[in-house]
């Protein structure tokens, strides 16, 4: 479905022996060279989200190599095969294989939310690129706010993300204001490996020079 132009939403799109496969590679990830950790802000917040970082180290309004604000070790490479499942899913979302060859994302993003964490409404503005975002969702479902590019408040709408989905944000939706306002806890199913809580896992790419 798409929610507004270069938005797509695609329910159920990653087979659930994939969905398992992500979650025991973010288990990993989550450990280390770079644990994953709630992101500090530079006022002096927290995020409650836990975030672990593929290619480049996200922090606020900043993309390194290595990861200054943890323990300085350079993050984990992101892997050819995501690279692939991120091509796949712009090539699914647009219906257009031709947009997908050129699209190569040089980061990953994994978010970890428990039953109490949230993110509030924000504008992904640290990439030096309007390529679109590519987000995969496992485990526990969620609200996801979507906005407009003007304000962080009304006009928005709101799309229960659940594990599996597919939502690829490029063109001018690419800087639009978004969030995750709950996550409604024991909606995962097992089998994806997630006891509790949800994953998001958003391929970018950054424009930035290696
Ligand atoms: C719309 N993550 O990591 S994914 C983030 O579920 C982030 O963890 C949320 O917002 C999450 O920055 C939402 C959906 C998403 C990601 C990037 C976007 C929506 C977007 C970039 C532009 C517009
Ligand atoms: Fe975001």
């Amino acid at each position: 479905a798409t929610l507004a132009p270069g938005a797509v939403h695609v329910p159920d799109w990653l087979p659930v022996a994939e969905q398992r496969a992500l979650v025991d590679a973010c288990r990993r990830w989550a450990v280390g060279p770079v644990p994953m950790r709630h992101t500090r802000l530079p006022r002096g917040g927290v995020m409650s989200v836990q975030t672990v970082c593929l290619g480049w180290h996200w922090r606020p309004y900043a993309y390194t190599r290595t990861a200054d604000d943890v323990n300085g070790q350079r993050v984990a490479a992101l892997p050819a095969w995501l690279v692939e499942w991120g091509r796949r899913a712009v090539a699914d979302a647009y219906e257009d294989p031709s947009a997908a060859a050129d699209y190569t994302p040089d980061t990953a993003l994994i978010n970890f939310y428990d039953a109490a964490a949230r993110m509030g409404m924000h504008q992904d503005k640290d990439e030096r690129s309007s390529a679109p975002v590519v987000s995969l969702s496992i485990g526990d479902a969620c609200v996801f706010r979507f906005g407009n590019t003007e304000t962080r408040t009304r006009p928005y709408t709101d799309v229960e993300l659940c594990s599996g989905d597919l939502f690829v944000f490029g063109g001018p939706s690419r800087f639009a204001y978004h969030g995750v306002p709950r996550v409604r806890p024991g909606t995962a199913d097992p089998a994806t490996g997630l006891s509790g809580g949800r994953l998001n896992i958003t391929l970018r790419v950054t424009g930035l020079a290696d």
